[in-house]
């Protein structure tokens, strides 16, 4: 090992390593395969993906999984290109994604040579979606990126940072050896002030709701704590999703997009929002939540403390920590009204409205409930049945329903869910996707056929870009462009090597599952929806 001469292109890989990554899915090309010398020593897995944005969307699935920060190495001009929309999406959605790219030869820059891989400004355009996006000129740039990086990756709240390294550059000798940067730990605690004063709001409500987001994930204990003591209601985001088991009887799981939610936001006297950015992507249906109550807010992201829901007290700091005070500051009131059934009597309200296709899809999406075992995980892609397993898909805990909620770039759901079987080998995996969003990235299912990786591969087959459609028959637009031949679906799989089955009905989905969850490659399971019945 000490034979081979340390370049920066080596430290690089031995600096991931030496912070916490283990896992880098990308692609080599002639700009940087200086990043490779280092990865035969190294204790860093390289996973080869069939396109950059999947490279991105797979190590973002490692990171939502796990927790851990996973990397993406991709090279010069279309490699950067090809990864954005990735970036794009760990940004929306708070995800340690950490992108190494090359550039070429620093005497090139900026000066329209034609070289290959040739951008004008490679940095600026990364820096359109990432947290952080550095440019390094020599080995010390190098070093300071990647402190700044992982200072990205590791913040309260996390985000992708990105970091190019020009071809000449990566090949060079260095005397800089790795070493783990130093973390500054958890976000200091909120004012006792401003606690007080959201406190002092609480003590006096009479209607209160948590909305808690990804920001609150982690918090479940406090949360379930402080909703009990308030006597209130708890309702998710997807992000948030399954914090508090979502058969506690206060919760209206991730409801927030239906109508019997949100005039219960409107009518609360006091809101609590919890480490969520009440976005759109968050309350669909409405591009805003009305309110009529008083709002207390708590996220580490002073950004979002004075967006456009102006709050009557800020709280800074981790969302779970000032919940934890809250719990622990707030009265213990009694008869307790949520324990009386009203949350599942909301729930069943919302499940009422569902028209006869939504029931079809309901039916579906408990099929998958009941195959998984109970941490089983899945990740979804931008189609109807994830639209409504984002609310009905019961989650019991944090961390199972996955959804490329901000930015919602189609085919996130296969490599997501490659990155996060890698992740966690152990772990029921699953993806679920459309049949349209799902041809956006199916040449990974190659990838997964190589690493035999028991994946199952749900594709809800409507044989439509179903939503768009029925967005447009809504609009009173005449449908064009929603209609798509699909190709054999279970034959295509058997082409790539992996299993492929079609069914017909909830049941037969349930079984395909389960099956597919004991068979070690991917297998892509086919529903076609217009047979499914609704119950
Ligand atoms: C990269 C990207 N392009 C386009 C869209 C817009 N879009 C959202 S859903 C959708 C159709 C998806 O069809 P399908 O995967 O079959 O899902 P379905 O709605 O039929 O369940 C499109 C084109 C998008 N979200 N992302
Ligand atoms: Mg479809």
């Amino acid at each position: 090992m000490s034979a081979i001469a340390w370049t920066v292109g080596r430290y690089v890989v031995e600096t991931l390593a030496a912070n916490g990554i283990d896992t880098v899915f990308g692609i080599p090309g002639v700009h940087n395969i200086e990043l490779y010398r280092g990865l035969e020593f190294a204790r860093l897995r390289h996973v080869l993906v069939r396109h950059e944005q999947n490279a991105g969307f797979a190590a973002d699935g490692y990171a939502r999984v796990s927790g851990c920060a996973a990397a993406a190495f991709v090279i010069s001009g279309p490699g950067v290109t090809n990864a954005l929309t990735a970036i794009a999406q760990a940004y929306s959605d708070s995800v340690p994604l950490l992108v190494i790219a090359s550039s070429p030869v620093r005497a090139s820059l900026g000066k329209g040579w034609g070289v290959l891989h040739e951008l004008d400004d490679q940095r600026a355009i990364a820096a359109g979606v990432a947290g952080l996006a550095r440019s390094a000129r020599g080995a010390q740039d190098v070093r300071d990126h990647l402190r700044a990086a992982f200072a990205t990756l590791h913040a309260a709240r996390a985000r992708p940072a990105y970091l190019e390294i020009p071809l000449d550059l990566l090949g060079e000798p260095t005397t800089l050896r790795p070493e783990r940067f130093a973390r500054s730990g958890a976000a200091p605690p909120a004012s006792p002030a401003a606690l007080a004063a959201a406190q002092a709001l609480l003590a006096e409500a009479q209607r209160p709701l948590i909305i808690a987001g990804g920001g609150a994930r982690r918090a479940g204990g406090a949360l379930r704590k402080l909703v009990e003591a308030l006597d209130g209601y708890l309702v998710t985001t997807v992000a948030g999703k399954g914090a508090v088991a979502e058969s506690h009887p206060a919760s209206l799981g991730a409801s927030l997009p239906f109508a019997p939610t949100q005039e219960l936001v409107a009518a609360a006297d006091v809101v609590v929002a919890a480490g969520t950015e009440l976005s759109e992507t968050d309350v669909y249906t409405t591009t805003r939540l009305a309110m009529s109550g008083r709002l207390v807010r708590l996220d580490v992201d002073d950004q979002k403390l004075s967006d456009q829901f102006a709050a009557d007290v800020l709280v800074r700091g981790d969302a779970g920590a000032s919940l934890e005070m809250l719990a622990g500051a707030s009265r213990v009131r009694s008869g307790w009204r949520t324990a009386a059934g009203a949350a599942a009597a909301y729930r069943a309200r919302i499940d009422a409205q569902f028209d006869s296709d939504t029931r079809t899809r309901l039916a579906a999406v408990r099929a998958l409930r009941e195959a998984l075992p109970s941490d089983g995980v899945l990740f979804t892609d931008m189609t109807q049945i994830a639209y409504l397993g984002n609310y009905a898909f019961a989650a019991e805990r944090p961390g199972l329903w996955f959804h490329p909620s901000g930015y919602g770039a189609l085919g996130y759901a296969l490599p997501a869910a490659i990155g996060a079987k890698i992740a966690q080998p152990a772990r029921a995996v699953v993806a679920l996707a459309g049949d349209f969003g799902v041809q956006f990235t199916l040449q990974e299912l190659m990838t997964a056929v190589e690493l035999d990786l028991g994946l199952p591969v749900v594709v809800w087959n409507n044989g439509a870009l179903g939503q768009i459609r029925d967005d447009m028959r809504a609009a009173g637009i005449t449908p064009i462009g929603v209609v798509a031949r699909n190709p054999d679906f279970v034959a295509l799989a058997g082409a790539c090597g992996a299993a492929g089955v079609r069914v017909h009905e909830a049941a037969a989905l349930a079984e395909a599952l389960r099956a597919a969850l004991a068979r070690p490659g991917p297998t892509l399971v086919e529903a076609v929806a217009e047979d499914f019945q609704a119950p």
